[in-house]
């Protein structure tokens, strides 16, 4: 080990794959054979091209493949009405005369002689999905299907769905492993209503949709795809929409709902599984959704909800028109399934006031059910710009609060360009190991069943010569230097990139942050994040904006200390379980997005308020900023802690976050305050409207 920098610790085998792939090439038999200009979007090339795009990014060769079926008639039959299934199975033997008459008598779609062996793989695939994940086989999966489901009812195919698929996996999931609370996230543009009725009154199933509503306007135009419609009988409060009332939605947009509405929601219902609704014309291009989202906005979905029900994750293709756009989207949620660093948002990071209204009025709407919104100060917004019909012609111009608008339907050309170069300059060559740590923190190093980067410690003239620069009185003390050596060498592999983040021990953590960040700086990073848990002597720096720090102990700082880029947040974690998501989700990952740092260190120091879930959730949500680039410096050496840090960062299972405990009314309000100090600023944390009126 002297001669080299560092070995690698084990042999770089490929893990087996935790992440399954069901595409089945005759899902594309299934085609339109006359004319129609409502359906003529739904071609078999979307399959074909999504799955080419895999190939292309060598992302087929790292899933584990799983081939389809068919579902069978008792499966449907879990959802659908018997009238429904015999007059599907009748059009195997029509001929196009008679496909066209049978496909009029339903709103927007069309049978080919094919369609209904199509129909059934797409079932039998999202089933043989749900199989492999709760087998415990893979972690989690995409299915590539066609028909797609969300838009089918228990009797009527609708918006070019026959079976719904994801329902059907749901009803199948809860019978056959028994499930009590199945998450269903609807992310295609439309309003999934044909998932809404099956399971309106299923308190066992939630489902959160968001999609293109423009006050009634967009299709279906129905009045219970309002935020309004939270569900029936004992479903009452399981059922979450959250409209869209413009068109030019971005990232931004859907990040903000993720945060205010859909994630806490998600963590209080604590499902045992999660099933995506995975249409992808809420992308940019999309002539349906005329959204603004890039294709890596569908990373950090995808790996938010990969914290959840254990990661026992399976998305289902729905929607998705944009060829390219489609395409690249569903490579940015199979890469991230595969446990990829997620690359970073580009662009301004703030919610569009259309965007807040709705937030604020599904909020308001969900007050009564949840028990994290008890506390929070929700109303309605139900002047003037909302439900009221009469207005909707002036509010109708597409939300131009953000700054690229690429979209018009002439314009899938000009997409097309855009996302050539896009995809280029955000994604980056994944560095083949993923975690670096030294060699001496040994005690630890038995964890590691994963390849690791073991890194030699810096020595000590070479620490002098660094830190001398700008903390001089620091390197006078041995015992300080010995604290710097193993943290600047793990630093060091993750500002060269040759790992994507990296574990140090160290005695003396606010030190070895306060040179962490400053030498970082100094390398040329122009935002670094640090969240430092526990008790910390604040060193000050100079690098006025390229450091924020959030600083999370049990006492309230003596007098306000509190600056755009020194935020301190008093959390003592509830002695009963895990009440710190609230923080995390209303204020941390808000103000980090807001900031879009390209590192972030996570230290966690002496006398922390927070327990082991708390930190571990941190570490998993930060995951997903500065491409996944985290430094962790830790002064606790406690085994436990040190082992879910290492999971966390070396990737594979998502650990244990403990039972969630809604916050008390205090720590509300904490939050509270601390959002509205510092939206203005950071404008990610803007969850309403302050007086209503400044609407356009
Ligand atoms: C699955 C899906 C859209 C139907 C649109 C009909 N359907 N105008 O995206
Ligand atoms: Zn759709």
């Amino acid at each position: 080990m002297n001669f080299f920098d560092y070995v690698l610790f084990a042999p770089c085998v490929a893990m087996a794959s935790g992440t399954a792939l069901i595409y089945d090439e005759e899902m594309t038999t299934h085609k339109l054979l006359w004319d129609d200009p409502v359906c003529d979007i739904e071609v078999p090339e979307r399959l074909s091209s999504s799955y080419e795009h895999l190939k292309s990014y060598h992302l087929v060769e790292r899933c584990v493949r799983v081939p389809a079926r068919e579902g069978s008639e008792e499966e449907i039959l879990l959802v659908h009405s018997s009238e429904h299934l015999e007059v599907a199975k009748s059009t195997q033997t029509m001929n196009e005369e008679e496909l066209k008459r049978v496909s009029a008598n339903y709103d927007a779609f069309f049978f080919h002689p094919n369609t209904y062996r199509c129909a059934r793989l797409a079932v039998g695939a999202t089933l043989q999905l749900v199989d492999t994940v709760m087998s415990g086989k893979v972690c989690n999966g995409m299915a590539l299907v066609r028909p797609p489901g969300h838009h089918s009812q228990r009797n009527a195919a609708n918006g070019f769905c026959l079976f719904n698929n994801v329902a059907i996996a749901a009803e199948y999931a809860k019978l056959k492993y028994n499930l009590q609370r199945i998450l269903i996230v609807d992310w295609d543009v439309h309003h999934g209503q044909g998932t809404q009725y099956i399971f309106e009154e299923d308190p066992s199933v939630l489902y959160f949709s968001w999609h293109r509503y423009e006050h009634q306007e967009f299709w279906p135009s129905l009045k219970e795809s309002d935020y309004d419609a939270v569900g029936l009988g004992k479903g009452k409060g399981f059922n979450i929409n959250l409209p869209w009332n413009k068109v030019g939605m971005g990232n931004s947009d859907y990040l903000a709902v993720f945060f205010h509405v859909l994630l806490p929601m998600a963590f209080e219902f604590d499902p045992e599984l999660v099933i995506v609704s995975s249409g992808y014309d809420s992308g940019i291009g999309d002539p349906e959704g005329q959204m603004n989202a890039t294709p890596e906005i569908f990373a950090h979905l995808t790996h938010f909800l990969m914290q959840l029900a254990n990661g026992k994750l399976c998305v289902i293709l729905e929607g998705g028109y944009h060829l390219k756009s489609l395409s690249e989207s569903v490579c940015m949620t199979v890469k991230t399934l595969l446990g990829d660093p997620v690359p970073q948002i580009t662009g301004e990071m703030a919610p569009c006031l259309s965007a807040v209204e709705s937030i604020q009025n599904v909020r308001a709407a969900h007050k009564p059910y949840w028990k994290w919104l008890m506390y929070e100060d929700t109303s309605f917004l139900q002047n003037l710009s909302t439900k009221s019909h009469l207005l909707k012609k002036a509010d109708s111009n597409p939300c131009t609060e953000h700054e690229s608008k690429i979209t018009k339907d002439d314009e899938t050309v000009k997409v097309e360009k855009y996302l050539e170069l896009h995809m280029k300059n955000i994604l980056f060559p994944v560095p083949p190991i993923k975690t670096a740590v030294t060699a001496e923190s040994e005690g630890s190093a038995h964890v590691f069943s994963v390849p690791v980067h073991l890194v030699k410690q810096m020595d000590k003239t070479e620490i002098k010569a660094l830190v001398s620069g700008f903390y001089p009185h620091l390197v006078k003390e041995d015992k300080t230097l010995v604290s710097l050596s193993s943290m600047l060498a793990v630093l060091d592999k993750v500002l060269k990139k040759e790992v994507c983040n990296g574990i140090a021990e160290s005695p003396e953590s606010a030190i070895a942050v306060a040179v962490a960040l400053r030498h970082s700086v100094c390398f040329g990073f122009q935002r670094v994040l640090c969240v430092f848990v526990g008790d910390m002597q604040i060193i000050p720096n100079t690098e006025d904006g390229k450091i924020l720090i959030i600083h999370i102990c049990e006492k309230e700082q003596a007098g306000n200390t509190n600056s755009k880029n020194y935020i301190s947040l008093s959390w003592k974690e509830d002695a009963e379980g895990n009440d710190f998501f609230s923080a995390v989700l209303g204020f941390i990952l808000p103000v980090a997005y807001s900031y879009q740092p390209n590192l972030t260190v996570i230290a966690v120091g002496p006398n922390r308020s927070l327990g082991i879930s708390g930190i571990s959730l941190l570490f998993a949500s930060l995951q997903g900023l500065a491409e996944s680039r985290i430094l962790a410096v830790m002064e606790d050496t406690e085994i436990n802690l040190m082992q879910n840090v290492t999971k966390i960062l070396v990737g594979g299972s998502t650990p244990h976050f403990g039972a969630y405990v809604p916050p008390t009314q205090e720590k509300v309000n904490k939050i509270k305050v601390l959002r509205d100090q510092f939206q203005q600023e950071w404008k990610m944390l803007q969850c309403s409207v302050k007086d209503g009126i400044s609407m356009n």
